[in-house]
């Protein structure tokens, strides 16, 4: 292990390394909380200037989560667990960045990241067994161990429209909004898009702003909820359960206990209240669900006209990611709010003023871009990471991401990825996934460093067995139906290879697989000892 002590690391440009953590969010937190404690010379480093991840990014009005909150905080910290109190029951952004800040200065992790710095480019030097990292700010790396904690939507989507830059007006994008927020009042607001964060901020804009004019090429799927103050009740339940509730998490298909309250008022866990999503595979659950969704939203919009533009026509219900929405549907009926409908003309170019479509110019002020993200692969494809025998990471992931486990990608060694695809992550409750994912690269890091192995990687026929059987749970559900095209598929993208990113066996089944290869004398794996 090298001399060099996290106290003095942060200061130098040029610096040997155990590991280095990429991403400060709630997986980059607690990788950075559990190398810590196996005494190893760790780095963290942070494009953002704070943490949180996609909590510190995405803080457009109305930025929600869509799992219960008492579901969704980390586990690891039991006294926390007990102290801690969730204003609501469904969190909003604020107060989840809140909280990951707390953890933040509670366990004095902030003193291990570099903010404000983004990695550039990442290497593997095989005769020295390291890779070397460069950042934004000139600093150089030579690390032992990545891990990549870069989240899964994190890769900001601009669609290439042409005219772009000529744009005169303020222009933002819901993954990258301003810190110090936006002030819609008064303002004529266009957004583009109509995915979770556009049905999210669709309602809190329109409440702001002048006008808002929402252009739609594709309606959703949006699931009525409600985000209420969180119930004493349940609260002290969840308190006086955690480890049941944790257990359950774990041993589930999504990592979500199902606590809630009962009718009756009384609160219960483990019962039905997790809906496994695999069930819309089924051609008549689906048909049904499409109806009971259709006939929510006539029911809500007053202009039958505008209803039928915002109900899906051509794709199933639950191929996408489906969206928690608070009042979506009856923003359309508030006289400062105009839907255009893509399909009847298509945008053709930002002006300096608007948007420009087959159906007429719309000037706005400001433009939101709620378009999404290069999902899962793009924060890993756009750091220009080299493995072995000079391949990058981008050239093998063309044909489709691969990873054993979705941990290690072959020719990549020591380079683990965090809820990466091949792995639950995005299908699951996020902070279980990582947790999950974290104590198993924890584990495995401390393995390799107690008994001097030099380097772990996936063994590329284990790498393809575990790909096949990603692409056969996925086969058959309304996922991979043809007439899909999701962002979990890589069909938001222009030019990306379509295959099903996460694994759809469930966090359960996923957590078996890889106890199963650790406890098997890392099968799968190719471990090299220092001494060769
Ligand atoms: P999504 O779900 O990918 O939604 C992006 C939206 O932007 C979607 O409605 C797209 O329409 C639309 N889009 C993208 N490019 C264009 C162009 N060129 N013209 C018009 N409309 C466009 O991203 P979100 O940020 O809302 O949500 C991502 C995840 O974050 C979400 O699922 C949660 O897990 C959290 P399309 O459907 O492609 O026709």
């Amino acid at each position: 292990m090298s001399a060099t002590t996290t106290a003095n690391v942060r200061d130098a440009d040029f610096l040997e390394l155990d590991a280095l953590v990429v991403g400060a969010g709630i997986a980059g937190l607690y990788s950075t909380y559990r190398l810590r404690a196996l005494g190893l010379n760790i780095l963290g480093v942070e494009a953002g200037d704070g943490v949180g991840g996609t909590w510190f990014w995405n803080r457009y009005p109305g930025c929600r989560c869509d799992v219960p909150t008492i579901e969704y905080s980390y586990s690891w910290d039991p006294e926390l667990q007990q102290e801690w109190s969730f204003p609501e029951s469904m969190s909003a952004q604020p107060d989840i960045e809140v909280y990951v800040n707390h953890v933040a200065d509670r366990h004095d992790l902030r003193k291990h990241y570099r903010f404000g710095t983004r990695v550039t480019s990442a290497a593997y030097d095989e005769a020295a067994g390291k890779w070397t990292v460069r950042t934004d700010h000139g600093d150089e790396y030579r690390v032992k161990w990545c891990v990549m904690a870069t989240g899964a939507l994190s890769a900001p989507n601009f669609p290439a429209i042409p005219g772009l830059e000529s744009y005169t007006g303020q222009l933002l994008h819901t993954g990258l909004w301003p810190q110090d927020g936006a002030d819609l009042t008064g303002k004529r607001v266009g957004v583009i898009g109509t995915g979770s964060s556009g049905i999210q901020s669709i309602p809190q804009i329109a409440k702001q702003a002048a006008s808002l004019t929402v252009f739609q090429r594709t309606p959703n799927y949006a699931m009525p909820v409600q985000a209420t103050p969180t119930n004493p009740a349940l609260e002290e339940f969840a308190k006086a359960n955690y480890l049941e509730l944790r257990k359950l998490q774990r041993s589930s298909k999504v990592g979500i206990s199902g606590i809630a309250m009962g009718e009756d008022g009384v609160p219960s866990i483990g019962g039905g209240a997790v809906v496994d999503l695999t069930l819309f595979a089924d051609a008549a659950v689906n048909q049904a669900a499409r109806e009971n969704f259709a006939e929510n939203v006539r029911s809500r919009v007053n202009d039958p006209a505008i209803a039928e533009k915002l109900i899906p026509k051509d794709y199933p219900f639950g191929c996408k990611r489906l969206i928690a929405e608070i009042d979506y549907f009856e923003t359309y009926n508030r006289p400062n709010v105009r839907l255009v409908d893509l399909r009847e003309g298509a945008i053709t170019a930002i002006t300096p003023t608007g948007v420009r479509t087959e159906q007429g110019d719309f000037d706005v002020d400001v433009l939101v871009f709620a378009t999404g993200f290069d999902a899962m692969t793009g924060p890993l494809t756009r750091m220009n990471i080299t493995g072995r025998d000079g391949v990058t990471l981008a050239q093998k992931w063309s044909d489709g991401p691969q990873a054993y486990l979705g941990l290690i990608s072959a020719g990549f060694p020591n380079l683990f990825l965090l809820t990466g695809p091949g792995s639950p992550s995005v299908l699951s409750n996020m902070v279980v996934s990582i947790e999950q994912h974290v104590e198993m690269v924890t584990e495995m890091i401390d393995y390799m460093h107690t008994n001097d192995v030099a380097s772990i990687d996936a063994a590329p026929e284990a790498e393809e067995q575990w790909l096949d059987h990603v692409d056969e749970v996925a086969r058959g559900t309304q996922y991979t139906d043809p007439t899909c095209n999701s962002w979990y598929l890589g069909s938001n993208i222009a030019g990306k290879a379509r295959r099903m990113m996460p694994y759809l066996g469930g966090v359960n089944r996923y957590a078996e697989a890889c106890q199963d290869a650790v406890s098997s004398d890392y099968q799968g794996f190719v471990l090299e000892r220092a001494s060769g």
